[in-house]
C-alpha cells in the first residue's frame, strides 16, 4: 500500500492493521516519506521521540521568527497571518527569511539571507561556532538538559556520544567568513543570527518545512537547528521553540502517530522491536509472531521495485495507492513511476476522487469519497487531533477509503485467509452495535449503522500511552475544536491538553522540580542531544553542461498535483499553468522573453514550459524554480531521487539543469 498524510487517522489505522496485523506485510509507506520523514528522524535522534515540543501558541509571543527555507505566506497562509497580523496590534516581531529565493514571505521579513542550496548546514554550524567561541551559549541549560553527539562509523541514526571539547573542536572551522564561502550568506548576517540566539531575553521560534526536509542531509540539518535552540537555551518557554511545520493535514496524526511508515506501528512503535510487536499483537488480539519484524520498503524503493520487471528483481507486484498521486509527485518519474506506461505484468490499484496521472495507468480504479463525504479525524503539526462528521453523501459508487480496506479484508476473511482472523478466530475488524450484535460494516449500506471511526479510534487509543502521546476518548474530540496530546484526565474527570511538551509548567509527564525533562531521551537520562553535523555539498551541482540550479515547490492557488484545485475555475484562472521562474539577467543572456516557451532539461528528463520574469517570487541569477501542480508539465521527470540515508526522503529542492529557448 502506498498511502498518504491526507489519509484520515482511521483510514491509515485500518490500512496499517490490515497490512501489518492481517497480511504480516510491512510494505506500506506513505507520501509523507517525501515530506516529513527527515523531520521525524531529526526529532527522534535529538529528543528520542517524534514531533514538536512547542505549539502554534509560540507564534503569538515570539520576538523573532526565523524561516529556514520555507514560504509560509503561500504554504501556511493562515498561520503566517497569525504572525504578521501581530504588527497591526502594535506588537513587534522580527522575521528572518533564510532561503534560496525571494518569495511572498520575504516581503514581510526584516532580514532576507540569500543562501546557496544546502548552505543551511553551514549557517547553523556558524551560529553554534560563534555561541561557543564567545562563551555565550546557555551553560546552565546545557549542563542540566543536554549531551553531545556526532556521526558514528558505520552511520547510525543515534550516532555516538562526544564530549563538549570534541563538539567545540568540530565547530572550529565554521568561522563566519568560512560559512560565507559555503553558504553565500554574508559573515555579518551570520553574526547577526548568533547575536539573536546569544540574547537570553529574546524569544525565538524557528519554522521550517520542505527546504530542510527534502534534503539529502535532511536529518542532519534538522539536528542542527534543534541544536542551536538547545545550545542557546531558546527552548521550552512560550515563544522559544524549534518547530517543524507539517505540510499535509494529517502527516503527523496518520503517518507519524499511527505509524504507517514501513517500519512503524501505532503510537510510535517500530516493527524491529520485540516489545512493540508484542504490544500490537496484544492490542489487536493476534497470535504471537503475526507481525513481521523486518521493515518494508520505503516509498522510493517500493516504486523502484514495482517499476522493475520481476525477472530483474522487481519483487513488488501489486500496489494499492490511497489518497495520493505518485505518477505526478514521485521524483525522477522515468525511473520510479513512468506516467506514460506501466509494466503489464504488474497490478496497480488506485483509490482517488478524480481522474489523475496515476488513475490513468491503473489497472483498477476505486472511486473514493472526499473528506466532506465521510467521517474523519486529522492530526496536525502542533500535536492537535481533530474530528469531523460527514456532511454530504458521496456521489455514485464513491466509497470511504476505510470502508474499501475493511471490505477487502472481509472478502479475504470469507475466503478463509488466516491473517484476517484474530487469536479467537474473529474477524480483525469485527465491530458490534450498541446491543452487542456484529454490525455488517463490510456492506456499504450498513457502514454508517455504527460509527466505524469511533470504533477504530478507541482501539488505536490504547497505543497512545506508550510514547506519552495520550489521546482522549473519541467523544471528547466531538465536543472540542481539537486537543493537543498528551491529553490527560484530571481527578474531576475533565481532559486537559498539553501546549508545551517537556516543560514542567505545562506537561504533566515532566518530573517535578526538573524544569525541563526529555523523558524519552535516547540516553535515558532526561537529556536531549546537541549534534555536530558537518557541511556536506549537495548531491548534484551545476556544471558546464547543466549550469543552473533547479528548485521545485508550490504556489498558493494549487494543492500539490492540482487534481482538486485545478478543477476550481477561479483557482485555475488565477494560476492556469506551470512556469519557470528565471532571473531577468539570465533571460537576457539567453534571449528569453517573458512568457516565452523554454525547455528545462536535466540528466534525467526535460519539460517545456513558459518563462516568468519578475513574477511573484524571484530567483537570483543561476537559479530556476518550477512548481509541480501542473499535470501537463511533468517536472518530476527532471528532479533527482537521491535521498537522506536515515529518513530516505528525496531532495526535490536542488538539481542541475540547463534551459534554452525552443526554436520555432
Ligand atoms: N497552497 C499550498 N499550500 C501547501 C501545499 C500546497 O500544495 N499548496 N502543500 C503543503 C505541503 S504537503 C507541504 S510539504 C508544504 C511545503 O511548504 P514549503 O516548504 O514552505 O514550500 P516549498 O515550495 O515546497 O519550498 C520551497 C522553498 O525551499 C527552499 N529551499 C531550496 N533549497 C533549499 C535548501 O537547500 N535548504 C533550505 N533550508 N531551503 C531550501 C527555498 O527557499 C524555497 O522557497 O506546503 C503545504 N501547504
Ligand atoms: N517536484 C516536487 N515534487 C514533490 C514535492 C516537491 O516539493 N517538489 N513535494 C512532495 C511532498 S512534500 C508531498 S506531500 C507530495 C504530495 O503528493 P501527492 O500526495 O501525490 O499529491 P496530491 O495532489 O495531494 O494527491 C492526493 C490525491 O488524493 C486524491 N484525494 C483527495 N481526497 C481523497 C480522498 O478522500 N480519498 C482518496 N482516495 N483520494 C483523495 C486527490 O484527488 C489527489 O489525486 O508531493 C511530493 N512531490
Ligand atoms: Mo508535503
Amino acid at each position: 500500500i502506498y498511502g498518504s498524510g491526507q489519509w484520515t487517522i482511521p483510514e491509515g489505522y485500518a490500512a496499517n492493521k490490515f497490512m501489518k496485523g492481517g497480511l504480516s506485510n510491512n510494505h506500506i509507506d506513505p507520501n509523507a516519506r517525501l515530506c516529513m520523514a527527515s523531520a521525524v528522524t531529526g526529532f527522534l535522534s535529538t529528543y528520542g521521540v517524534d514531533e514538536p515540543a512547542g505549539s502554534y501558541d509560540d507564534l503569538d509571543v515570539a520576538d523573532v521568527v526565523i524561516l529556514w527555507g520555507n514560504n509560509p505566506a503561500e504554504m501556511h497562509p493562515v498561520l503566517f497571518s497569525r504572525i504578521v497580523d501581530r504588527r497591526n496590534r502594535g506588537e513587534e516581531v522580527t522575521l528572518v527569511d533564510i532561503g534560496t529565493r525571494r518569495t511572498r514571505s520575504t516581503a514581510h521579513c526584516q532580514h532576507f539571507l540569500q543562501m546557496k542550496p544546502q548552505g543551511d548546514l553551514a549557517i547553523a554550524n556558524g551560529i553554534a561556532h560563534l555561541l561557543v567561541r564567545t562563551g555565550r551559549w546557555n551553560k546552565a541549560f546545557v549542563e542540566k538538559h543536554c549531551a553531545f553527539r556526532a556521526d558514528s562509523e558505520p552511520a547510525e541514526l543515534n550516532g555516538k556520544a562526544i564530549s563538549f571539547a570534541e563538539y567545540q573542536a568540530a565547530l572550529e572551522p565554521y568561522t563566519p567568513e568560512h560559512v560565507e564561502k559555503l553558504s553565500g550568506v554574508k559573515a555579518s548576517d551570520i553574526r547577526m543570527l548568533a547575536e539573536l540566539f546569544a540574547n537570553p531575553s529574546l524569544k525565538i521560534t524557528s519554522l521550517w518545512c520542505m527546504g530542510m526536509n527534502q534534503h539529502t542531509q535532511g536529518t542532519a540539518i534538522n539536528n542542527l537547528v534543534h541544536g542551536i535552540h538547545l545550545l542557546s537555551g531558546h527552548f521550552g518557554r512560550p515563544g522559544d521553540a524549534p518547530t517543524s511545520l507539517t505540510g499535509q493535514p494529517s502527516a503527523c496524526g496518520t503517518v507519524r502517530e499511527v505509524g504507517t511508515l514501513a517500519h512503524g506501528l501505532p503510537g510510535g512503535g517500530n516493527v524491529t522491536k520485540d516489545k512493540h510487536r508484542a504490544l500490537a499483537e496484544k492490542n489487536w488480539n493476534l497470535p504471537e509472531g503475526r507481525i513481521n519484524p523486518k521493515p518494508g520498503y520505503h516509498a522510493v524503493e517500493m516504486w523502484k521495485r514495482f517499476s522493475t520487471p520481476a525477472k530483474d528483481g522487481g519483487d513488488i507486484h501489486t500496489i494499492w495507492v490511497q489518497v495520493t498521486n505518485p505518477a505526478q509527485t514521485m521524483p525522477n518519474l522515468h525511473l520510479l513511476v513512468d506516467p506514460g506506461a506501466k509494466d503489464p505484468e504488474k497490478f496497480l490499484i488506485v483509490s482517488d476522487v478524480y481522474p489523475t496521472a496515476t488513475t490513468r495507468i491503473a489497472d483498477l480504479v476505486l472511486p473514493s469519497a472526499m473528506w466532506v463525504e465521510k467521517n474523519g479525524m486529522f492530526g496536525n503539526s502542533e500535536r492537535r487531533t481533530q474530528q469531523w462528521f460527514k456532511m454530504v453523501n458521496p456521489p455514485g459508487q464513491a466509497r470511504d477509503d476505510t470502508w474499501q480496506t475493511i471490505a477487502v479484508s472481509r472478502e479475504l476473511y470469507n475466503r478463509g485467509h488466516a491473517g484476517m482472523r484474530d487469536r479467537d478466530g474473529q474477524w480483525i475488524f469485527r465491530t458490534t452495535d450498541a446491543k452487542g450484535r456484529e454490525a455488517p460494516i463490510w456492506e456499504f449500506s450498513h457502514y454508517y449503522d455504527v460509527n466505524v471511526d469511533r470504533r477504530l479510534f478507541e482501539e488505536y487509543r490504547a497505543f497512545s500511552k506508550m510514547k506519552h502521546k495520550d489521546l482522549a476518548p473519541y467523544d471528547e474530540y466531538v465536543a472540542t475544536r481539537g486537543l493537543r496530546w498528551p491529553v490527560t484526565q484530571g481527578e474531576d474527570g475533565t481532559w486537559r491538553e498539553t501546549r508545551w511538551r517537556f516543560s514542567e509548567f505545562d506537561d504533566p509527564y515532566v518530573k517535578k522540580g526538573s524544569g525541563i525533562d526529555f523523558y524519552h531521551s535516547v540516553t535515558d537520562d532526561g537529556k536531549a542531544q546537541v549534534w555536530f553535523r558537518p557541511y556536506v555539498p549537495p548531491p548534484e551541482v551545476p556544471d558546464g553542461e547543466y549550469p543552473f540550479w533547479l528548485c521545485t515547490g508550490r504556489v498558493l492557488e494549487h494543492w500539490h498535483s492540482g487534481t482538486m484545485t485545478g478543477r476550481i475555475p477561479q483557482l485555475r484562472a488565477a494560476m492556469p499553468n506551470a512556469y519557470v521562474e528565471i532571473n531577468r539577467e539570465d533571460a537576457a543572456k539567453l534571449g528569453i522573453q517573458d512568457g516565452e516557451l523554454v525547455r528545462v532539461e536535466s540528466r534525467r528528463g526535460a519539460v517545456d514550459l513558459p518563462a516568468w520574469l519578475d513574477g511573484r517570487s524571484s530567483s537570483p541569477p543561476g537559479y530556476l524554480f518550477v512548481p509541480f501542480f501542473d499535470e501537463r508539465v511533468a517536472i518530476n521527470n527532471v528532479t533527482l531521487h537521491e535521498f537522506d540515508p536515515f529518513s530516505k526522503q528525496p531532495d526535490y529542492k536542488k538539481c542541475a539543469v540547463r534551459v534554452r529557448r525552443i526554436a520555432r
